[in-house]
């Protein structure tokens, strides 16, 4: 019985593992969805392989001692270590491929953009209107309107940071110089949080960001809370 509740307890206690507010195994969008998907597909396949080898392992060890070698060993070694890795890997790349215009929102139709600046050490966001004017603008606060997708103009001012919101999607670098996009919808509530993926420097670990996650008309209030400062670059 103790044997049972311990059990239970350490399974609760992993599984609380993959929840919470930057969890990418608790996706809150079909990005990170499809990301959570590779990540279950990985899981399941290392655990099958490594169920597998252990069992040959404890076979070998313990046939006993006077019994036979394999009478082909070829066999397992060319189906084992030539065949075998080559189809898993194939599979796994074919999934992954096929993930990927999920994972970056390619060809998906684009709802709202929003520019984000990385700096040392904060986040700019500016969000931008349909004619690519900034009509509003917040520092570490990022707002979303539920179900809309959203693009992200990414770059950075000063050394190489990673916008990374793990319940949305991947992490995209922010590279002073260029501008790189990624396109994630919130379909969740909850709290979400995003974080700088690279290091960065010392104040690497400040540059954590809430995500707040609105309706379209509190999305809307909310911009209209937070306008574009004054002086504030384009
Ligand atoms: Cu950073």
């Amino acid at each position: 019985m103790a044997r049972k509740v311990g059990a239970a307890a350490a399974l609760a206690a992993l599984l609380a593992g993959c929840a919470g507010p930057q969890s990418a195994l608790d996706p809150a969008g079909p990005a990170a969805e499809a990301i959570a998907g590779i990540w279950w597909a990985m899981f399941w396949g290392a655990m099958a392989a490594w169920l597998l080898v252990m069992g040959l392992v404890s076979w070998a060890l313990y046939r006993g001692r006077n019994t036979r070698a394999l009478a082909r060993p070829g066999r397992l070694i060319v189906g084992g270590g030539l065949v075998l890795p080559p189809l898993l890997l194939a599979g796994l790349l074919v999934y992954g491929s096929v993930s990927s215009a999920r994972i970056t929102g390619l060809g998906a139709g684009v709802d709202a953009r929003v520019d984000v600046v990385a700096e040392r050490w904060r986040w700019r966001f500016r969000y931008l209107d349909d004619d690519g004017r900034a009509v509003a603008e917040s520092f570490d606060v990022l707002s979303l309107p539920r179900g809309r997708m959203v693009e992200f103009r990414i770059t950075g001012t000063d050394v190489i940071h990673s916008f990374w919101i793990p319940r949305l999607g991947g992490k995209v670098d922010a590279i002073p110089g260029r501008v790189n996009r990624l396109r994630l919808r919130a379909d969740g509530d909850g709290r979400i949080r995003g974080q700088c993926a690279e290091y960065c420097g010392t104040g690497h670990a400040v540059m954590a960001f809430e995500v707040l996650v609105h309706d379209d008309a509190g999305h809307a209030a909310w911009l209209a809370r937070h306008p574009v400062r004054e002086g504030s670059p384009p």
